[in-house]
């Protein structure tokens, strides 16, 4: 028998055909029928069965005795041991002695998409501080720079790859990540295809990484310093008169000339030492944009994650807007999705015009929020740090920060004296193995999957509904049913008695309630009360109904017949393609106050003189960077046998004159430290890497006693985050810096007490 299914492990949202014969999944191909992505698959997608039948994944949730050790219970005993563990908190310190911290899975696991909103809005509602996310060691100056010039968190334009004929890519590598931010199925295919029709793509990277060996042109950047670079090239731009003013975005555009004002100061002679890029090379990288006809410049977490995040971030919008690119075939284009999220709403708390930044404080570190957000790294310190609102119960929902987090030794430590720990997780894995409770998901084949944030970033408009494949006993929670009674709990009901069903009702219409209120979402100024009425079924597929007919091709609740319904998806289980990623969305996509793009807005002006002042500062020694592997998912896809074959993935990549300079051999053992820690790790000697940079995966750092992870146990490799500093940070967006930490390096061939201090 075979299945159709969309792929939830990454944006690339491939469509699957799933082999089951006698109960067992044997095998994962790409379907070539599938609208979207017409056969593409990675080597994570053929392994989804693997990850089904993983002996390691839990189907029972766990409870950890006293001895630390953890033992499989019913759900009915799970739910009473949550409540054990979690109600003396809430009665004695209230909701605001609790937190959130929400994994990266969460975007991609159709039941916890639409719920998590459930527990972190109910729960804040009642007095929970903010919550975490690796949101702040990803793509948050994105979210930033989104906000301020297009109006929406999670509104922004993508590269036309398939158009343009110039592309700068900045901090990406997709022949790993299969894109970010930007879904196309075969995305490499793709960059392939703009060189074959006589295009360029540039990458800018401090490694020559498999996307840069494949581009027309590797430029290899100190990290860091892109914001440096761009505002070179902006300035080349104005100098030659190479700014464009389309007529389409005339009148559509707000701050142009302060900026290029601003980009007087960093002349390609000012920034070369910073950068490592000769102003001659910034000067051609200028040219060669000016000169093409659809240019675009596409930035992902390198340019993010680091010193500079929303700066770097930031302008590469302003050279597409420069170049006349926004809104333009072939260049930076808004994609229309076609299933509406609440997510796209801007949140209730930012009411009014534009959007407010530092409206609360961290209570240890003092640290502004941004967009609700503090750096991730701020957990540990909230919980291990006595005092008024000091966190003692933490909710993890498919998340792993002891790995994933910066400073996770301290955030390890933390977690061991929480009052209370709940973990919605399928392994028992280096975090998970902290919980009181851990509650177990359902594994990819066993749920129904419909993806809604990527559809916002991706090269044409299809919806795809997925069946599970494997059905499941009828008592066994869902997640979202789990997070609404998790919810209900931080509301006062004892965990066994949370009426979920109540529960969903509730979200449900606040939802409704709140899209109706607000303005610029499809629901704006209809009666809440009909439009759920209107609607059928419970849970994820009401909300997902609700959303695929308020979306553009929706029959709008019945007012536009023949429109699509949820019913109407299902009955296309190859998807349905509607629409190809098109220009012309200008000014509507717009929800800035102003409704044009706004380019320069004060929290971007203020970090100028910090960018100004990294100019003189000398370059460090040595910096580390991160990266990643195509057959590896964050920190969680390690217990997969067949990706774990072949050589060692976990080696700090260092240039041959470094490793000469520093006596690292290849293969040899090499301890790395920074301000905030030290491990040894295999180098692995090569010139991909720039001179004066090291690069480690992140991800690894498995091994740990308690775990349940068999495979990846015996291929553990190092944390990296036990050398990223908690305090560097992307200062107006709060994102931490694990690219460009400075470190030192002390080969392990010298005997200990050589340079032993
Ligand atoms: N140094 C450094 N650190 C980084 C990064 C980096 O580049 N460098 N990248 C950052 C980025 S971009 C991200 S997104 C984060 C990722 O960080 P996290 O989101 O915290 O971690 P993941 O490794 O994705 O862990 C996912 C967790 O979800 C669980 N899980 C998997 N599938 C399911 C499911 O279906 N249901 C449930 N309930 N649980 C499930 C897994 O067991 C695992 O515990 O890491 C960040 N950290
Ligand atoms: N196979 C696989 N796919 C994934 C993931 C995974 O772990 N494995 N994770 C998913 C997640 S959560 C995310 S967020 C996306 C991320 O997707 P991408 O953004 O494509 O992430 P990376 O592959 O880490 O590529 C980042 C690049 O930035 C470079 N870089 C580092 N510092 C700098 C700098 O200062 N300037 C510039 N210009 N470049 C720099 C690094 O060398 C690296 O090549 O991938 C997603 N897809
Ligand atoms: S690229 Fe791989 S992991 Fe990503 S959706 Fe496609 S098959 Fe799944
Ligand atoms: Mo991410």
């Amino acid at each position: 028998m075979e299945h159709r299914v969309t792929c939830p492990l990454c944006e690339a949202m491939c469509g699957l055909k799933i082999t089951v014969s006698d109960g067992v999944a044997t095998s994962a191909r790409g379907n070539a029928d599938d609208v979207w992505s017409r056969g593409h698959l990675c080597p994570k997608g053929a392994s989804l069965q693997q990850i089904h039948h993983d002996p390691d994944r839990l189907r029972l949730p766990l409870v950890r005795w006293r001895s630390g050790e953890h033992v499989q219970v019913s759900w009915d005993d799970a739910f009473t041991e949550t409540e054990r563990v979690l109600r003396p908190v809430i009665d004695r310190y209230g909701a605001r002695a609790v937190t959130v911290y929400i994994g990266n899975p969460v975007a991609h696991n159709l039941g916890l998409q639409t719920y998590i909103g459930a527990l972190v809005g109910m729960a804040g509602a009642v007095g929970m501080p903010a919550y975490y996310t690796p949101g702040t060691v990803d793509q948050w100056p994105l979210n930033v720079v989104s906000a301020l010039l297009f109006g929406g968190m999670w509104n922004a334009p993508i590269p036309d790859l398939d158009r343009t004929d110039h592309l700068m890519m900045l901090g990406a590598n997709p022949s790993a990540s299969q894109g970010s931010m930007l879904s196309a199925p075969d995305i490499m295919g793709r960059l392939a295809a703009i060189r074959a029709r006589g295009g360029t793509v540039v990458v800018v990277d401090p490694r020559r990484t498999p996307t840069a060996r494949r581009a027309s042109e590797w430029v290899p950047v100190h990290p860091g310093t892109d914001a440096l670079l761009l505002f070179a090239i902006l300035h080349t731009l104005a100098e030659r008169g190479w700014i464009r003013r389309p007529p389409h975005l005339q009148d559509l555009v707000a701050g142009l000339d302060d900026v290029v004002g601003l980009a007087a100061r960093f002349s390609p002679e000012r920034v070369e030492v910073a950068t490592g890029v000769p102003a001659v090379t910034v000067r051609r990288l200028a040219a060669d944009l000016a000169a093409a006809e659809r240019p675009v410049l596409y930035s992902r977490i390198g340019a993010c994650t680091q010193e500079f995040g929303t700066l770097a971030t930031w302008l590469v919008f302003v050279l597409n807007v420069a170049l006349g690119s926004v809104d333009a075939p072939g260049g930076a284009l808004f994609p229309k999705a076609a299933v509406w999220s609440p997510m796209f709403m801007k949140p209730p708390d930012q009411d009014g015009p534009g959007w407010r930044f530092g409206r609360f404080h961290s209570r240890v570190r003092r640290v502004p929020e941004v967009l609700g957000q503090f750096p991730v790294s701020c957990l540990a310190e909230e919980i291990d740090t006595p005092g008024d609102g000091q966190i003692r119960g933490l909710i993890t929902v498919a998340g792993n920060p002891v790995i994933s987090a910066p400073g996770s030794r301290r955030l390890d430590a933390a977690l061991s004296g929480l009052d209370a720990m709940i973990s919605v997780d399928n392994w028992l894995n280096e975090t998970s193995r902290h919980a009181h409770v851990v509650l177990p998901g359902l594994s990819p084949l066993e749920r129904a999957h419909c993806d809604d944030l990527y559809w916002m970033y991706s090269v044409a408009s299809c919806v795809k509904w997925t069946e599970p494949v494997f059905p499941t006993r009828p008592d066994r929670p869902q997640e979202w049913e789990i997070l609404l009674r998790l919810a209900g709990a931080v509301l006062g009901t004892a965990v066994p008695d949370v009426d979920v069903r109540a529960m969903d009702d509730l979200y449900t219409q606040g939802i409704i309630h709140t899209a109706c209120q607000a303005d610029d979402t499809p629901l704006s100024g209809r009666d809440p009360g009909e439009v759920f009425e209107a609607l059928d079924g419970v849970g994820p597929e009401r909300m997902t109904d609700l959303g695929i007919r308020v979306g553009p091709w929706g029959d709008d609740l019945g007012r536009r017949p023949g429109g699509l319904t949820l019913d109407e998806v299902r009955r296309h289980p190859d998807g349905l393609r509607l629409a190809e990623l098109e220009g012309g969305r200008l000014p509507d996509v717009l929800t800035t106050p102003s409704r044009r793009i706004e380019l320069l807005h004060p929290l971007l002006e203020a970090d100028i003189p910090r960018l100004v002042s990294r100019i003189d500062r000398g370059r460090d020694d040595l910096v580390l960077t991160s990266r990643r592997h195509l057959r590896s998912n964050n920190s969680w896809m390690h217990n997969v046998a067949a990706l774990m074959r072949g050589k060692d993935r976990c080696t700090l990549l260092i240039h041959p004159d470094d490793a000469l300079r520093h006596d690292v051999a290849d293969g040899g053992q090499v301890e790395v430290s920074t301000i905030e820690g030290s491990i040894v790790v295999v180098a692995e000697v090569s010139d991909e890497m720039m001179p004066g940079v090291v690069c480690l995966p992140h991800g690894w750092g498995h091994g740990i006693d308690g775990t349940r992870l068999a495979v990846a146990n015996a291929h553990p490799g190092v944390n990296s985050n036990l050398l990223s500093p908690p305090a560097l940070v992307d200062v107006p967006s709060n994102t931490q810096v694990v690219n460009g930490v400075p470190c030192r390096l002390r080969s392990r061939r010298e005997p200990p007490h050589a340079s032993a201090r």
